[in-house]
């Protein structure tokens, strides 16, 4: 695959294609790696490629859920609003690793520097809670798209922000009505929402919201929801 069929991407963007993330079976269990390039192409897609990723959720202590404008420059779904950052663990033995979801949650801590500009001591690994999985397939265009096994890991903190224009173009923090508004702008085609920003709050994160102090009841170690 040519890159001169990414054109919108910038050069960090770009750079980040040659990574290697985890490939792994519909059971989440890890059969290899391949470059986020691979992994991100409908036709591979197609094939069966299925790779390991997370999404977070954080809140602040006024309960508002951080939501993000993805970048213009973004490989997949550019510009489009979506939850508090998501991305990928690498392939490497720190990510890779599964007790305690550690692996994915050392990934999320990586990004939320990196994506957020969070200061490293406003977010420790102890903050990041893995709630749930769920396996999803979703077409960017018609060259690129997502199919993961995603970990949804949740934040409860108040932190300072300063976004990488390269991933981020603006941010909010949202009640759970504002949520649910900007869902049905986006049902109506006012604005571009992820797929995965309407699986979390619709299958997840609504029922969450009342119980946000008790959230940990909500907990499914072994459970990956098909969506
Ligand atoms: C990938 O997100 C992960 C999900 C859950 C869609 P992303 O495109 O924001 O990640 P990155 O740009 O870091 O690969
Ligand atoms: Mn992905």
């Amino acid at each position: 695959m040519s890159d001169a069929t990414v054109d919108w991407i910038d050069g960090h963007q770009l750079q980040r294609l040659d990574q290697m993330l985890i490939v792994v079976d519909e059971n989440d269990k890890v059969i290899g790696a391949d470059t986020k390039r691979n992994c991100h192409q409908n036709e591979n897609v197609e094939k069966g490629l299925l790779h390991r990723a997370f999404s977070v959720v954080l809140f602040n202590s006024e309960k508002k859920v951080l939501i993000q404008r993805r970048a213009d420059t973004k490989l997949t779904f550019p510009g489009h609003f979506t939850d508090s950052f998501s991305s990928h663990p690498l392939s490497n033995p720190e990510e890779l690793e599964e007790k305690d979801a550690l692996g994915v949650r050392r990934a999320a801590l990586r990004r939320l520097q990196a994506e957020l500009g969070i200061p490293e001591d406003q977010v420790s690994l102890e903050d990041i809670v893995f709630m749930t999985r769920y396996h999803y397939k979703a077409k960017s265009d018609v060259v690129w798209g997502e199919h993961e096994v995603c970990y949804l890991l949740l934040i409860r903190k108040d932190v300072t922000i300063s976004t990488d224009p390269s991933e981020i173009s603006s941010f909010d923090y949202l009640t759970r009505e504002e949520l649910e508004g900007l869902l049905e702008r986006g049902a109506r085609g006012e604005v571009k929402v992820t797929p995965w920003l309407r699986i979390i709050a619709e299958r997840f994160l609504y029922g969450w919201w009342p119980y946000l102090d008790e959230v940990t009841q909500f907990v499914e170690l072994d459970k990956i929801h098909r969506v």
